[in-house]
């Protein structure tokens, strides 16, 4: 598989268009802007102690077109009756960050950290900004689907990308949600067993922070071992928002988007605070786009040309 790095020094750049700016308040990220943190966050941002795994942690992945089985087979153990199995297409390659959108990542261009997990005591290298505390490392969570729109507008503005209007039909460079089906299939990595690793739990301590292990807490993006494609913490740590309303019954298998309208939005892939059974890479859940939880974050895709 050809490697790409596209995500790579995005968030760096982001604010390198920023700093490059001495007065003219409209090149900012408007986040960064209204925070007041341009300066302060010229030694947080360059400065590798708060960027311990960077390259990794900026990384995107190529994930090529191709076909897979979605959802479980009716014997999976632990199976939920909503992941009815059928072959699906992805018809278009996409690329997808390796990690969860961190605290940092978010602050960067909202000038903001909505986290829970932001205190001195849930992460080694906690920074302070103007009051704001940050792990740096950990997930945002605690951000709605309508927030991460939000996100999703900043972020594509700040960078001058045009025509994004955060959907799966965005012109190609766009960053935005997955799709529940290409988050499957990034999670999935070519397997269809109960987890990226196999049909056997055993190695999910290696893989996932989740009920057994995380402490209660989120934990910094990318320390557990990558699936097959490179990406980390598809399994737990927190719970990922995709771009599809839920249904309990989900159709489609060409580049399937989900219900044209419903109440809920998809999470995927299990957080800390669950047990093995909800991590697997079938499992489906939901919550109003306006739902906030601690154990619910994101990581975004783009379509490649
Ligand atoms: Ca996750």
């Amino acid at each position: 598989m050809k490697k790409e790095n596209t995500f790579g020094a995005l968030f760096l750049s982001i604010f390198l268009i920023g700093s490059s700016s001495s007065n003219s308040s409209d090149r900012y990220p408007s986040g960064l802007h209204d925070a007041g943190v341009i300066g302060d966050l010229a030694e947080v941002v360059l400065s590798e102690k708060y960027w311990p795994s960077f390259e990794r942690i900026e990384k995107g992945e190529r994930i090529e077109k191709g076909d897979f089985i979605m959802g479980s087979p009716s014997n999976e153990p632990g199976r939920f009756g909503n992941e009815r199995q059928r072959v699906v297409r992805i018809s278009k390659s996409f690329e997808i960050m390796t990690t969860e959108v961190t605290q940092m990542q978010w602050f960067l261009v909202m000038g903001s950290n909505p986290s829970y997990f932001n205190r001195a005591q849930d992460c080694h290298n906690h920074i302070d900004i103007n009051g704001k505390g940050i792990c740096p490392n950990n997930p945002v969570e605690r951000v709605s689907w309508d927030d991460v729109q939000k996100y999703v507008e900043k972020l594509n503005s700040a960078l001058g990308i045009q025509g994004c209007e955060g959907s799966p039909k965005d012109p190609a460079g766009c960053y935005r949600l997955p799709t529940e089906a290409e988050w499957e299939y990034a999670a999935r990595a070519g397997t269809d067993t109960a987890y990226s690793f196999g049909n056997n739990k055993s190695p999910l301590k290696d893989y996932a922070w989740y009920y057994e292990n995380s402490g209660r807490q989120t934990h910094p993006v990318g320390l557990k071992k990558p699936n097959g494609e490179g990406l980390y913490d598809m399994h737990g740590n927190v719970w990922e928002w995709v771009q599809d309303w839920y249904t309990k019954t989900p159709a489609g298998t060409v580049d399937p988007m989900g219900p044209s309208t419903g109440s809920n939005r998809v999470i995927r892939g299990g957080g800390w605070g669950h047990v093995a059974r909800f991590l697997r890479s079938a499992v489906r859940d939901s919550g109003s786009p306006s739902y906030r939880s601690y154990a619910v974050g994101f990581r975004l895709v783009r379509t490649l040309p």
